[in-house]
């Protein structure tokens, strides 16, 4: 009897071994919203959480990914997950510097240099810092994915030195600090929400947008485009946001296999997108897109003329916050 005991124990520790024993998961339906494509890396990321979300709650918890906008854009989805009504975003940080002034360090025209610098940062004490500023406006940011370095893209001419902007109508985020960048080197700046881009190069209601190569394929504006200029001139991260209001009703187990897979998602679509890039230049040059670089003299005239920008915008960012970041990465570049 007391052998059979022992046997029967064993074998039901044996059969929880997948879930582990005393988990509490409970059916949970996660909308994710994106204003990208499916085909975008960030698919590859969202792809693989679900796997890691698989095995740690036997299949409990399901995202279900939109895209294109499906879901409204980026500063749409995320005040509907600050109001507790869907539950996640894959977003840029750029257009939520009205909710938390703070993420506007990172539209700060060529703070980074290396995707290098830019994962320091993010995984780093100083995301984690910026993320307890975002809880409280309402948002549990579960990790820091890859946007990319943003170039430019125009219908008009190559853009090899700032002065080349002149004039021309430039889409940006909705973000002042994009907004005064591209002002600043002439152009006739324009925000816009991301769902408008292609429709308004089509029509030729603006000229040029900016955003990392890999958007440019996978939003098929280089359809629309006849010239890319490799300027990047800001790297600007992807948040995983999750509504407080409602990882709040969520178990201690259920938060952190969201906070742990969306780690593991983000590895997967830092490495696939970080792939793709090369490969995505290569698709918008075959497609008859003339694409230039910047010279470094170029850059640093750039650089030198957006100091004013840095300026403009320390105070309402945040003094601290400019100074922590760009003492982290001294201390970097100093290695
Ligand atoms: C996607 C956006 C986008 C961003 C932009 O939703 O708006 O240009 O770079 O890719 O977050």
């Amino acid at each position: 009897m007391r052998n059979l005991l022992l046997t029967t124990t064993a074998i039901v520790f044996a059969c929880s071994a997948a879930v582990p024993a005393f988990a509490e998961y409970n059916d949970r339906n996660i909308r994710v919203s994106n204003g990208i494509n499916a085909d975008h890396p960030v698919g590859n990321g969202v792809e693989a959480m679900q796997k890691c979300l698989d095995e740690k709650s036997g299949g409990k918890l399901k995202l279900t990914a939109f895209w294109g906008g499906a879901l409204g854009g980026d500063l749409q989805a995320t005040q509907a997950l600050r109001s507790g009504v869907q539950e996640a975003v894959v977003t840029s940080s750029s257009p939520l510097v009205g909710i938390v002034p703070a993420l506007g360090v990172f539209d700060l025209p060529f703070l980074f240099t290396s995707n290098e610098e830019a994962d320091a940062v993010m995984d780093g004490e100083f995301g984690q810092f910026l993320n307890e500023k975002l809880e409280a406006a309402g948002l549990v940011n579960l990790a820091y994915w890859e946007n990319g370095f943003r170039n430019l893209s125009n219908s008009k001419k190559p853009v090899t030195k700032w002065e080349d902007l002149e004039g021309m109508k430039v889409r940006v985020m909705q973000n002042d600090i994009f907004l005064d960048t591209f002002q600043n080197f002439g152009a006739n700046a324009t925000p816009m929400a991301f769902g408008e881009v292609f429709s308004a190069l089509e029509t030729k209601a603006i000229d040029a947008q900016e955003n990392p190569y890999v958007t440019i394929d996978t939003s098929k504006f280089y359809e629309v485009q006849n010239y890319v200029s490799e300027t990047k001139h800001a790297y600007t991260p992807f948040l995983f946001l999750f509504s407080k209001a409602i990882f709040d009703t969520y178990t201690p187990d259920e938060q952190s296999a969201l906070r742990e897979c969306a780690v593991v998602g983000r590895d997967v679509e830092r490495k696939v997108i970080r792939e793709l890039n090369q490969k995505s230049l290569e698709k918008i040059k075959t497609a008859g897109v003339e694409v230039n670089t910047l010279s470094p003299e170029e850059y640093a005239r750039m650089l030198e003329k957006s100091q004013v920008v840095y300026e403009k915008h320390k105070d309402e960012i945040g003094a601290d916050v400019v100074d922590r970041v760009q003492s982290i990465l001294a201390d970097m570049r100093k290695k």
